[in-house]
């Protein structure tokens, strides 16, 4: 077997280990971060579960940290006292990014995770089986339930030789999503090995496994080997550790090779995350920001890595230059060491151990500025300046564009080989900074502030439809464009009827209104519909407004399976060329639904061109769902 099968097949509960096959699997440890789970534990109360079942369920506060107003703070309170309450390990503001302090102080070889974000797989790094899923997922998780997915295929990455000069473990990532698209991981499982994976440390193997999100894959995997052993140990965790290698003659659907030595550092242009091209080929352009941190490229490796470049420079004075160390952790060891003072004196703005730029959460770009982040996501809008041109880069490439001003190519700006980095052997531990679950918790008070509102209740989708198409999108349309984030928007994860007054706002500042008027209605939506961010409220905003269908030519992993969640029937078309019969404002006309799904007989829609036919890939717990209204619905009947 190959590492992914091993460990599917430890946790399977139901299902054949068979491409395309769904199967349901028994989750050991959950994690959510406060955008997401203010959702994800209102849908956990609703369930009615004394205490979490999950061996480990950790709360981190890493997202909405700005509190320029109550709401955040509200939901922070909210979040602790459910974590109290429920015997969920509460991480606090400040602590820092959820997957750099799940890699550092949870993670463990073999076991499983699912987390409510889409960079959960980060966690792969150690050999976890980790997912990202919509709240909803976390919720029936942590209430004991299995966790269901499309059994992938397995691509086996193989990686030759070792990176040289200033190559680094995100140009690894780069290239591939240079080769196979933010459309390219859909439906497979990345398992990394070749004597490449040797030369990687657990932090820069977490680059990769992080950014297999932006290949839409389901996840991403590192064997648990020697390398692992060391990162845990200097954890204090070396009895986490575990072994885990695939049999060497296991086999793989599917293989490709990067060749490590022959990398150069790679660059990706605005808007998205696969339109990758090597620095070089980009230098000159003057840059307003640059960017380091986020849950990609945040480690005590990368910081050590710019402090030793930064000894005795300045950054250029045209740029507005971030650092945001990834963990309390990370910036502890980086003070106690002497490693901060040359960040701090090179000009840095030091930021708190947090999501920060990279969801919006303060220092948006000036008007069309143009900024070079080490993120994993460089959507249009995400940074909060609409007309911002946002690239995205290692810490090595970022530092030379940070000191010249304008983007350049660490190979050629330094020359040689970037410094070699040494970790101490000894990690500053301290997990007094995480509030464990009371003793006592029949008497913690759930503290709700004026911005958790209640969840709605969704009707059953009912079984002759006529509706209206309110919204007609293009390819790729990611859940940012659906639901945006920033810091005017994401005050509002828990409040459902204000956060969908913001839906599609970015494409289509009408939207809103036509679907509060067509009461019911229908998106057409062309290929990879609902890639990127897991936010659940990217389906119940949709739902909210009263969307009962959405028909597109292919969706996004964790998007389809929020649309079943919240009762949004999703359809593809059976003829791709179809989309080009629909328009905005057509009427479309579904005829038994229940019958046509249940009985698995062919489906059409009626449309003023004449019928089309339409595909449902959905099991029968699936179809049951959606059909109820919604998961909830389905656990109250
Ligand atoms: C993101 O990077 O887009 C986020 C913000 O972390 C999201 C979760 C969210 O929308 O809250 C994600 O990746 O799932
Ligand atoms: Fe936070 Fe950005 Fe990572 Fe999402 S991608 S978890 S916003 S740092």
């Amino acid at each position: 077997m190959n590492i992914a099968q091993k460990l599917i097949s430890k946790h399977l509960i139901d299902g054949k280990m068979e491409i395309g096959a769904e199967i349901a699997l028994k989750i050991d440890q959950t994690l959510t971060q406060d955008a997401t789970g203010t959702m994800a534990y209102l849908q956990f109360e609703a369930m009615k579960i004394k205490k979490v079942k999950t061996k480990l369920s950790v709360s981190y506060i890493d997202h909405n940290t700005l509190q320029s107003g109550f709401e955040n703070a509200d939901d922070h309170k909210f979040l602790q006292t459910i974590a109290a309450k429920y015997g969920i390990v509460f991480s606090p503001a400040g602590n820092g990014i959820c997957h750099q302090v799940h890699l550092e102080r949870f993670g463990e070889p073999g076991a499983s995770l699912i987390g409510a974000d889409s960079h959960t797989p980060t966690a792969g790094a150690l050999c976890m089986l980790a997912f990202g899923a919509g709240g909803l997922d976390i919720a029936a998780a942590m209430a004991g339930a299995p966790f269901y997915i499309t059994m992938p295929k397995i691509v086996r990455v193989n990686l030759k030789g070792a990176l040289k000069g200033w190559a680094s473990s995100k140009d690894i990532i780069l290239e591939i999503l240079r080769l196979l698209t933010v459309k390219g991981g859909r439906g497979a499982i990345f398992e990394f090995s070749g004597e490449g994976v040797k030369t990687l440390s657990v932090p820069q193997r977490a680059v990769i496994t992080n950014m297999g999100a932006e290949l839409g894959a389901t996840t991403s995997l590192f064997p648990s080997d020697e390398i692992t052993k060391d990162f845990l140990t200097r954890q204090g965790r070396q009895h986490t550790w575990l072994q885990i290698e695939a049999d060497s003659d296991a086999h793989y659907d599917e293989e490709i090779t990067v060749d490590l030595a022959s990398l150069e550092p790679l660059i990706s242009l605005p808007h998205s995350p696969d339109n990758v091209k090597k620095a070089k080929e980009v230098r000159g352009i003057k840059v307003d920001q640059v960017c380091i941190g986020s849950c990609t490229n945040s480690s005590l490796s990368d910081m050590l890595l710019i402090s030793e470049v930064l000894k005795g420079k300045r950054i250029n004075k045209n740029v507005s230059f971030t650092v945001s160390p990834g963990s309390r952790q990370v910036l502890s060891m980086l003070s106690s060491i002497g490693a901060l003072t040359p960040i701090i004196e090179s000009g840095a703005r030091l930021l708190e151990c947090a999501c920060g730029p990279c969801i919006g959460m303060g220092q948006s770009p000036k008007s069309a500025g143009i900024s070079v982040r080490t993120f994993n996501r460089s959507f249009e809008g995400r940074s909060g300046t609409k007309d911002a041109l946002v690239y995205l880069a290692s810490p090595q490439t970022a530092i030379a564009t940070a000191l010249s001003g304008e983007i350049c190519c660490p190979n050629e700006y330094f020359g040689g080989d970037a410094p070699k980095i040494a970790l101490s052997n000894k990690f500053y531990i301290d997990d007094n900074q995480f509030i464990m679950p009371a003793a006592d918790s029949g008497k913690i008070e759930i503290i709700r502030g004026p911005n958790i509102k209640p969840l709605p209740n969704f009707e059953p989708l009912p079984d002759n439809l006529t509706l209206p198409v309110v919204l007609k999108t293009a390819d790729n349309i990611t859940t940012d464009h659906i639901i945006p984030a920033g810091s005017k928007v994401l005050p509002f994860r828990s409040n459902l009827p204000k956060i969908s007054e913001f839906t599609f706002g970015a494409i289509d500042k009408d939207f809103v209104e036509r679907a509060k008027s067509a009461k019911s209605s229908i998106i057409i939506g062309g290929e990879n519909y609902g890639q990127g961010s897991s936010r659940e409220h990217a389906a119940m905003a949709v739902r909210f407004l009263g969307i009962r269908i959405i028909l597109v030519k292919s969706f996004a992993r964790i998007h389809l399976a929020n649309l079943i969640n919240f009762g949004i029937l999703p359809l593809t078309f059976e003829n791709v060329a179809d989309y080009d019969l629909v328009n905005l404002n057509d009427i479309l006309v579904f005829e038994n639904l229940a019958g046509s799904l249940k009985g698995n007989i062919p489906l059409y829609a009626k449309t003023p061109k004449g019928a089309i036919s339409l595909k449902y890939d959905l099991t029968e717990r699936q179809k049951d769902i959606v059909f109820a209204g919604g998961f909830l619905n389905t656990m109250r009947n």
